[in-house]
C-alpha cells in the first residue's frame, strides 16, 4: 500500500480503492498559445499529485489534503455551485470539487466519494500543481465509476472544471500535458484538435540537463493580467477577422500588424504568432536531435514574453540573464508568467557553475534564493496503487 493509501485509511477508517497519481508540468515552448488555438511543447515533472479515493454510495464528498491542517472538507454534491466554492482555508478543495462539478455538468453518471491529496508539486511556481490535482481526481473518478472517457476527453474536463467552477480562466495546456504526456518526450500539443505527437527528448542522452529555476515569486493566474491578455488575443482575433491568432501565418505576420492600429495589440499579436512558429521549428530541432540548437529560440521566446507579451518579472529576467552568462545555451521563463520558474538548458557538467551563478546574482539583487534543480521528461498521469 502506497503512503498516501495509509494515510486514507488512517483517516477514513477504511482503504481506498486506489491510489491516482498526475504530474505537474514545465512547458519547453509555446507560452500563453493555448488560448489561442495554437501549439504548445510541455513535458511532465516527476513531481506528482496522489489522489487515494473510494466511491460512495450517497451524493457526500469527503476531501482532506496532507498539505492542509484545516481537516476534512464535507461537501454535498447537489450543491456544488460555482458561484459559492469553497473559500479560504478550504480554498484548495475546489479545485477537486470543480472536477466533480464538471462530470455533473457533463451528464456523466457519478455519486459521491471520499478523496485524499498528497502531492510533491510546488504551488505557485508555474508548474501546474492546479492541473495535476485536477487530473489525478478526474482519472480517479473515471475509474472508480468506470466513465469511458479519452485522456484528451479528461483533459478538457479538467480545464472546463477550472474555468467555470475555480474560475481561472487557463487553457488546456497543463491538463492535457498532465494527462497524456510519456516519459522521455515532450508532448507536441495542438490545442484545437486536441492532437498530440509524443516527441522523443532525452537530455541525459545529449549530455544536457534541462534546469528548472523556482524564482520562488508566486503567481496567481486568477489576478487580472492573464484574463486581459486573453481579452487582447481574442479582440485581435476578431479585429482581423480569424476565429483565432493561430489563424494567422507565420510568413503574413507583417501584413496582419499592420491592419491593427492599436501597438499594444500588434505587441500581443506579434507574440503568439512568432512562438507557434518557435513550437513548430524546436519540434523539428528535437525530431533532428539538434537539441543544442534550441537554446537560442528559448531565449528567444523569453524577449518575446518579457517585451511584447509584458508577463515577465524582474527575477524570471534575472534568472535568464545569469544562466545565460554562465553559459546555457538558451534559457526562458515557463508556464503563464508573472513569477513562478524558468527553465535553462545547459551542458551537464556545468550544471553547479549555472546553479551558483543563478544564485549568486539572485543574492547580489537582494532576491530570496531560487530552488534550482533539474527536470526529466516523465510518465503522464496514471493508477499507482
Ligand atoms: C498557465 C495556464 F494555465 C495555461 O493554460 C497557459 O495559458 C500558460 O499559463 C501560458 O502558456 O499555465
Amino acid at each position: 500500500m502506497t503512503g498516501t493509501a495509509q494515510e486514507f485509511r488512517e483517516l477514513y477508517g477504511y482503504p481506498p480503492e486506489g491510489v491516482w497519481a498526475a504530474p505537474g508540468r514545465v512547458n519547453l515552448i509555446g507560452e500563453h498559445t493555448d488560448y489561442n488555438d495554437g501549439f504548445a511543447l510541455p513535458f511532465a515533472l516527476p513531481q506528482r499529485t496522489e489522489v487515494a479515493a473510494a466511491p460512495r454510495a450517497d451524493r457526500t464528498l469527503r476531501l482532506h489534503s496532507a498539505h492542509i491542517p484545516a481537516g476534512v472538507v464535507t461537501l454535498d454534491l447537489a450543491a456544488l455551485d460555482p458561484e459559492r466554492p469553497p473559500q479560504g482555508a478550504d480554498s484548495w478543495a475546489a479545485y477537486p470539487a470543480a472536477v466533480f462539478w464538471a462530470l455533473l455538468e457533463a451528464d456523466l453518471p457519478i455519486r459521491g466519494a471520499d478523496l485524499h491529496v498528497r502531492s510533491d508539486v510546488p504551488t505557485g511556481a508555474g508548474l501546474s500543481s492546479s492541473a495535476a490535482l485536477e487530473v489525478a481526481t478526474a482519472l480517479a473518478l473515471a475509474d472508480l465509476y468506470g466513465l469511458p472517457l479519452t485522456r484528451p476527453e479528461l483533459a478538457a474536463l479538467a480545464r472546463r472544471a477550472e474555468n467555470a467552477y475555480v474560475g481561472v480562466p487557463c487553457g488546456v495546456m497543463d491538463q492535457m500535458a498532465s494527462a497524456c504526456a510519456t516519459e522521455g518526450h515532450a508532448l507536441h500539443l495542438d490545442t484545437r484538435s486536441l492532437e498530440q505527437r509524443h516527441i522523443p527528448f532525452d537530455c541525459a542522452a545529449a549530455g544536457l540537463r534541462l534546469l528548472v529555476i523556482d524564482t520562488r515569486v508566486k503567481h496567481a493566474l486568477a489576478d487580472g493580467a492573464y484574463a486581459q491578455r486573453l481579452a487582447s488575443c481574442h479582440q485581435a482575433a476578431a479585429a482581423l477577422g480569424v476565429p483565432a491568432l493561430r489563424d494567422l501565418p507565420y510568413e503574413g505576420l507583417d501584413r496582419a500588424l499592420a491592419r491593427l492600429g492599436d501597438p499594444e495589440a500588434r505587441r500581443r499579436v506579434r507574440h503568439v504568432v512568432t512562438e507557434n512558429e518557435r513550437v513548430l521549428r524546436i519540434e523539428g530541432l528535437l525530431r533532428a536531435g539538434r537539441l543544442r540548437e534550441t537554446g537560442p529560440l528559448l531565449t528567444e521566446g523569453h524577449v518575446s514574453l518579457r517585451d511584447d507579451y509584458e508577463v515577465s518579472c524582474p527575477e524570471l529576467d534575472l534568472a535568464v540573464a545569469a544562466a545565460g552568462a554562465a553559459g546555457a545555451y538558451g534559457a526562458r521563463m515557463t508556464g503563464g508568467g508573472f513569477g513562478g520558474s524558468a527553465l535553462a538548458l545547459i551542458d551537464a557538467a556545468a550544471e553547479p557553475a549555472v546553479t551558483r551563478a543563478v544564485t549568486d546574482a539572485f543574492r547580489r539583487a537582494g532576491h530570496a534564493p531560487p530552488r534550482i534543480a533539474p527536470a526529466a521528461p516523465s510518465a503522464g498521469a496514471a493508477r499507482v496503487g
